[in-house]
């Protein structure tokens, strides 16, 4: 078997996706998410230019010598281009492993370890009155999980919060739009949501909360500590992780759980916080991680340390990463939970796929491979439209992480 072809995809239903297919000479093809929030042309161009030429006539099957080619054969190596290529490629190899072996990836990858993937949802709103609706309509929907996001007062908007409640889509302009940001007004804010929230639904609903990279270590050890009264499951994104020996500071104060790692791309990005169990969930993806040969490596790495898995999910990772995503979230040993913002019927028309959502959990698919696809003229419909990620101000003016 050889691969004959390949092409990238891009479509904006929406919002904009890469996805790249990969053609083989018995007419097996396999798919791939390659899309990064607001740089999807530099993945794209990065397939096209430099991966592309050099895939055309190698054997599909051998998922890994591929992987170890386009990893160690750039010589510039990690990076959330490159390893979102790589993952595009690995994905689509997978699909057609699956595809060619008759059986889906979950199966080639142990087979299940648990009966459904448990996801959290998004309750997100302006005010705690009517974060709690949201939070009810979440539960109404069979949801075990809810990440809790609402506005900040005094603040004119900030992250998580969407014009509409169910689909968050970030990357809002052409150019970044700015937001402000203040740590007091948030810190002193926090807490009261959760204490209401705790307090409508009780200790058995999981809460979670994202702080989306904006703290310093003490600052995040102060709202943990704030926050453990309320039993979160997860502070997710504390503080900017670059340097992963500032988590040690976070541990040092609190025991809210801490969930890191959406924009991490390779294991090394995140060796140091598993092995010296700095966090408590990883949250790399199959998109952005070096795609399903890679993410198992950081999740068996993260076993060791009793860290579990708790992968991103979110409106800009295309419905091909959300099938592979639970291909590996269903069989290894130590899955935690998965996001899961649902896309709009516009893009599940373009990727039509067989996962689907019941009782609070997600279920792969059984076709063969990681059952989904592109469809490629409704794709064309919708063509690629500029779009980035806001951009975050102190109310000084200084940037800060958004
Ligand atoms: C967020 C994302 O879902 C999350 O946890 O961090 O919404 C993130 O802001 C976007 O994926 C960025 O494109
Ligand atoms: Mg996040």
């Amino acid at each position: 078997m050889r691969i004959t072809d390949a092409r990238v995809i891009v479509s904006c239903p929406g919002r904009n996706f890469v996805t790249l297919k990969i053609v083989t000479d018995d007419g097996v093809t396999g798919v791939g998410d390659a899309t990064l929030n607001g740089r999807e042309l530099a993945v794209a161009a990065y397939l096209t230019e430099h991966v592309i030429p050099v895939l055309i006539g190698r054997d599909p099957a051998r998922i890994e010598d591929t992987w170890q080619y386009l990893y160690k054969g750039a010589y510039w190596r990690r990076g959330p281009v490159t390893m979102t290529a790589i993952a595009a490629v690995d994905t689509a190899l997978w699909d057609i492993k699956g595809k060619v072996a008759g059986l889906p990836v979950y199966q080639l990858l142990g087979g299940r370890s648990r009966d459904g993937v448990t996801v959290y949802g998004h309750a997100n709103a302006e005010t705690v009155d009517d974060v709690l609706t949201e939070v009810s309509h979440y539960v109404d929907l069979g949801y075990r999980a809810v990440r809790v996001q609402t506005g900040v007062p005094g603040l004119a908007s900030t992250y998580g919060v969407a014009h509409d409640r169910m689909f968050y889509e970030p990357a809002d302009a052409a150019l970044p739009t700015e937001n402000a940001w203040s740590t007091e007004a948030y810190l002193d804010h926090v807490p009261s949501v959760f204490a209401r929230v705790r307090a409508e639904f009780g200790p058995g609903l999981k809460l979670l909360h994202d702080v989306h990279h904006r703290l310093t270590p003490i600052e995040a050890a102060r709202l943990g500590k704030s926050l453990e009264p309320y039993s979160l499951t997860w502070m997710e994104d504390p503080v900017p992780a670059e340097l992963q020996e500032g988590f040690r500071l976070i541990r040092q104060h609190t025991t809210t759980p801490v969930a890191v790692g959406e924009v991490f791309s390779t294991i090394w990005d995140c060796q140091q916080l598993i092995t010296e169990q700095l966090i408590d969930y990883i949250r790399t993806t199959v998109v952005h991680a070096g795609g399903i040969t890679h993410l198992r490596r950081i999740f068996d790495l993260a076993a060791l340390y009793h860290v579990r898995s708790g992968s991103h999910g979110a409106t800009d990772l295309s419905p091909v990463c959300m099938a592979a995503a639970l291909h590996v979230d269903v069989s290894i040993p130590n899955f935690g939970l998965q996001e899961y913002m649902r896309h709009t019927a516009e893009t599940d028309a373009v990727f039509p796929h067989t996962y689907r959502f019941a009782d609070g959990y997600l279920h792969p698919s059984e076709e063969p491979g990681l059952g989904v696809d592109i469809d490629e003229e409704a794709a064309a419909r919708y063509p690629y439209a500029p779009a980035q990620l806001p951009i975050n101000r102190l109310l000084d003016g200084t940037m800060h992480s958004w």
